[in-house]
């Protein structure tokens, strides 16, 4: 590997816990807003998160459900009006609710700018999701942290896919091994790694035992140096978390983890 010259961060899970307390609500309140009586339930969103993309995720429901309405173009509207309202909605509950950033991630941020590494985001989220995410944490100028954003649509195609890392790799103009992605799920996982781009796992709620291959490092989060595969090297500084050079190790580990994960 050569220097890390950026950190490309997914958004849903990672920077934040967004799909159960967020996503989540606001789709149910986007279905009782257009007087239906349809729920996900903290277990069926979970299997609803295999799909990526909110309203990729509505019609994925939609069509196999025998209330829902039987025209394609029919169930195209209803998704874009759903969805629409959920954004909306979503926007509120962050904005309200306060859903935190997770541990370590605004230290790394932190980190990752005072060491003049870049930072991206990688997301299959719609860029009003993430603004409004990162307004709230970051402050009005929350954008001007990112030297590149890659949302829900400015791809053809979502992650798994890996088009969301070539453009974000295109953009700063950097190779797959100048870079590290930071995700939570399987789909992510294999969207960096299609790209070629050596990725961590810090797991969320709905998928902390999921069955994740080809990251460099999986563990329960950046705000811990516990629980960690491959284990980071115990520390002198007072911080409990996961910084850059414990990046910059698991990349040099690559080959070796490669082989056991
Ligand atoms: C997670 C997703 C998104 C969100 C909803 O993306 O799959 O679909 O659940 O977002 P990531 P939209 O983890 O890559 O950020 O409704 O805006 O599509
Ligand atoms: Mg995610």
């Amino acid at each position: 590997m050569s220097e890390l010259k950026a950190v490309l961060w997914d958004v849903d899970g990672t920077l934040a816990e967004t799909e159960r307390d967020g996503h989540r609500v606001a789709f149910n309140l986007a279905f009782d807003a257009c007087g239906l009586s349809w729920r996900w339930d903290e277990a069926r969103y979970g299997e609803l998160l295999r799909i990526t993309g909110g309203k990729e995720r509505l019609l994925h429901d939609m069509e196999r459900r025998s209330d829902g309405p039987v025209l394609a173009t029919e169930r195209a509207r209803l998704a874009n009006l759903l969805h629409a309202k959920k954004n909306a909605f979503y926007a509120d509950i962050v904005a309200h609710a306060q859903i935190p950033l997770r541990e370590g991630v605004g230290e790394l941020l932190d980190e990752c700018a005072d060491r003049g590494v870049l930072l991206g985001i990688a997301t299959t989220t719609s860029r009003i999701n993430v603004e409004a995410l990162l307004r709230v944490h970051l402050g009005d100028q929350w954008a001007r942290s990112f030297a590149v954003l890659v949302c829900g649509e400015d791809v053809q195609r979502k992650k798994p896919d890996p088009e969301v890392y070539f453009q974000a790799l295109r953009a700063l103009g950097l190779g797959p091994l100048d870079v590290v992605a930071i995700e939570d799920s399987p789909g992510g996982a294999s969207a960096a790694r299609a790209a070629d781009v050596p990725v961590v796992i810090t797991r969320s709620a709905y998928f902390l035992n999921a069955t994740i291959e080809g990251a460099i490092a999986i563990g329960p989060g950046l705000g811990t140096r516990s629980g960690w595969t491959p284990a980071l090297h115990p520390t002198l500084e007072q911080e409990e978390r996961v910084g850059l050079d414990d990046l910059v190790d698991w990349c040099a580990q690559m080959d070796t983890v490669s082989q056991f994960m």
